[in-house]
């Protein structure tokens, strides 16, 4: 049977990612499979929004260099947030470089990703020797690697069947590390991965700068990917986060009842 017709719950005990494994356990809990994309600038921000969220989110996704005056204090305090509210972080730093840097870039600098994000992601534009990079750095403290299979935006070029099919190539080969694909759709049914999906919205269609909105519905039933990350349409000028946040949290899990039912 293929996994994604299996629920969240039965895939969570098949899964081989021990962090994939734990997302969709507590997407199973919350009945969530929302992350919210808090690209805010300052810690206090970024603190409020995920305890505000918190409650209704699978997976907090930062964009940790953006905040003006980030501090250790930042990633404790985001960490006490995830285990309060019980979700996971998933910083969305896009590595790109040979594995050599990307082990510095992941494990140490000012922001030493690894020793508190659960999941990161790559691109595999430098080939192979980036994944082997990240995990010798991730895979000891048990983080989870995503592959930047498919973008959102309208003209990537990232969107071409023979790179995405060699993103599936490397995620299998690499399967101890690497939890799943940032894409907007299931890509293989050989092995069990998690899916992620930015560019998500029930009203604007799109922004100035090439990025387009899909629904819930499109994502999660049709394209069985499994997570939906919204950002703007959750905390922009005008929204209260509380109420979006709930909007879509029951969105997309309205979105995957459809699936299993289909
Ligand atoms: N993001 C995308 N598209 C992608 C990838 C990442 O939008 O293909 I990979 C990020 C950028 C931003 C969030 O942090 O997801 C989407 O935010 P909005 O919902 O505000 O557009």
């Amino acid at each position: 049977m293929a996994s994604s017709s299996l629920d969240y719950l039965e895939r969570s005990k098949r899964i081989s990612s021990p962090v994939a494994k734990e997302l969709l356990q507590i997407m199973v809990e919350k009945q969530s499979n929302l992350s919210v994309a808090a690209d805010v600038k300052t810690k206090q921000e970024l603190l409020e929004l995920a305890d505000q969220v918190g409650p209704y989110i699978c997976l907090l996704k930062t964009h940790i260099d953006v905040i003006l005056d980030f501090d250790a204090d930042l990633v404790d305090q985001l960490t006490k947030l995830a285990e309060k509210h019980r979700f996971m972080i998933f910083e969305d730093r896009k590595f790109a470089d040979i594995g050599n840097t990307v082990r510095m870039q992941y494990g140490a600098g000012i922001y030493r990703i690894a020793s508190w994000s659960h999941f990161t992601n790559c691109h595999i534009i430098p080939g192979e020797g980036i994944i082997q990079g990240l995990k010798e750095v991730g895979a000891p403290l048990g983080r989870g690697l995503l592959l930047l299979a498919e973008m959102s935006t309208v003209d990537s070029l990232a969107n071409t069947p023979q790179y995405t099919a060699k993103n599936v190539e490397l995620a299998l080969k690499h399967s101890d590390f690497v939890a799943g694909f940032i894409a907007s759709r299931r890509l293989t049914d050989e092995s069990d991965f998690i899916y992620m999906t930015p560019g998500v919205g029930l009203d604007a269609k799109g922004d100035a700068l090439g990025q387009q909105y899909r629904s819930p519905t499109q994502i999660i039933t049709h394209n069985r990917s499994d997570i939906i990350i919204v950002g703007r349409a959750i905390y922009g000028p005008g929204k209260d986060p509380v109420v979006e946040a709930q909007r879509y949290q029951r969105a997309g899990w309205e979105a995957y009842l459809a699936r299993l039912s289909s």
